[in-house]
């Protein structure tokens, strides 16, 4: 009986309707394979991480970039719970650490509250200086650049000032772009932030550029290329990873929606052609308290990123946006290398190193003063 069925189903079928039917079966599996690879990937047991301990001067490490000039990671600590210059130092390849520079106060506030950097290729250290995070709030935010001599620092100049928040920071396509946290000192709900964009040609350090203070949607600076509203009203915070890849898509992550964007642009690098969603499924959101730190990982297609609220570390598949958790604790001290409010990554080899800037929010910065790390 169920045969003939079948028979009568195949018979009345054309050719191209049973190719048709194939093809859809062969997407299916394929997909579904994938689907189950990452699923099964995520029930794998959570890493524990090691530890670097950075001592009581580094309280508060947040901004990382990998120089493969040098094999090393560049790390900095804004002044987050204490006002003064901020340090930048570098871990070396065997994971000991050594402060190279220290990154000047704005004078009118005292405080240097330096967040996302990254290299340029003209060899230079690109900062966000966000002033926000000691609670100086009123546009004293400012794009730096540590100018680099034979491979070492010589010299910090301002580039850009009038920034309320800048935060995750990256250089691709001969641009700098990094996120404006909030385009205002309050932080309304919905909240609006995005990305700024300055070709490095541009930049002077004799004539800083000072950006137009944010009015609107339609009335704010030329340079800021992308904005978005973060609706959550528990965490009102909002552009804050920053991120790109080896084909120039840069990648920006909604903190409190947690959502990461996926940019691309036009030959120039500087208008924004397309957006796309790279976490679009509600259930994957799920997993997470929110995204702070980002970064990109062209090698293998994942976006590895810091769970600042959730005080864990995720990976997210760009190609399906499918959420592995790596890493997660509840807050504490950070002891034998537990993260402790962890809000940046950096990849080297197979090495994850997580920046603990160990903020209080419902959390005491204490020690251990710490960079988490873990095995991938
Ligand atoms: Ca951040
Ligand atoms: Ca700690
Ligand atoms: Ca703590």
């Amino acid at each position: 009986m169920m045969f003939s069925k079948i028979r009568t189903w195949y018979e009345e079928r054309s050719l191209l309707q049973l190719f048709l039917y194939i093809i859809v079966l062969v997407v299916l599996a394929v997909y579904g394979k994938i689907l189950w690879a990452e699923i099964t990937t995520d029930s794998v047991s959570l890493k524990a991480p090691n530890m670097i301990d950075l001592g009581d001067k580094y309280k508060t490490p947040d901004g990382m970039t990998y120089n493969p000039a040098d094999n090393n990671i560049y790390l900095v600590i804004p002044a987050a719970v204490e006002e003064g210059e901020a340090p930048l130092l570098v871990i070396k390849p065997d994971d000991t650490v050594e402060e190279i520079f220290r990154i000047p106060v704005n004078p009118d506030t005292k405080h240097a509250g330096t967040l996302g950097i990254a290299f340029g290729q003209d060899g230079n250290l690109y900062v966000a200086d966000s002033q926000e995070i000691s609670g100086h709030v009123n546009h004293n935010g400012r794009l730096l650049r540590v100018v680099f001599e034979d491979g070492k620092p010589v010299r910090c100049e301002v580039l850009a000032t009038n920034f309320v928040a800048p935060n995750g920071l990256t250089v691709a396509n001969g641009k700098v772009y990094f996120c404006e946290t909030r385009v205002t000192e309050d932080t309304p709900c919905p909240l609006t932030s995005g990305l700024f964009c300055f070709d490095l040609k541009e930049l002077d350090p004799a004539n800083p550029y000072r950006a137009k203070t944010y009015v609107s949607e339609t009335d704010c600076d030329p340079h800021f290329i992308f904005q978005f509203k973060t609706n959550d009203p528990d965490w009102r915070v909002g552009a804050n990873g920053c991120s790109s890849s080896v084909d120039g898509k840069v990648y920006v992550a909604n903190f409190g929606d947690k959502q990461i964007y996926e940019l691309t642009f036009d030959a120039d690098g500087s208008k924004v052609t397309k957006v796309r969603d790279v976490i679009p499924c509600l259930n994957e959101r799920k997993k997470l308290m929110s995204i702070d730190g980002i970064r990109v990982d062209s090698t293998n297609g994942y976006i590895y990123f810091a769970d600042f609220a959730g005080n864990a570390v995720h990976k997210v598949s760009i190609s399906t946006g499918i959420v592995t958790t790596l890493a997660k604790n509840p807050v504490g001290t950070g002891a034998d290398g537990a993260l402790d409010r962890c809000s940046e990554v950096c990849r080297r080899g197979n090495k994850l190193y997580i920046s603990n800037i160990d903020l209080p929010f419902d959390n005491e910065n204490d020690a251990p003063h710490s960079m988490s790390v873990i095995e991938l």
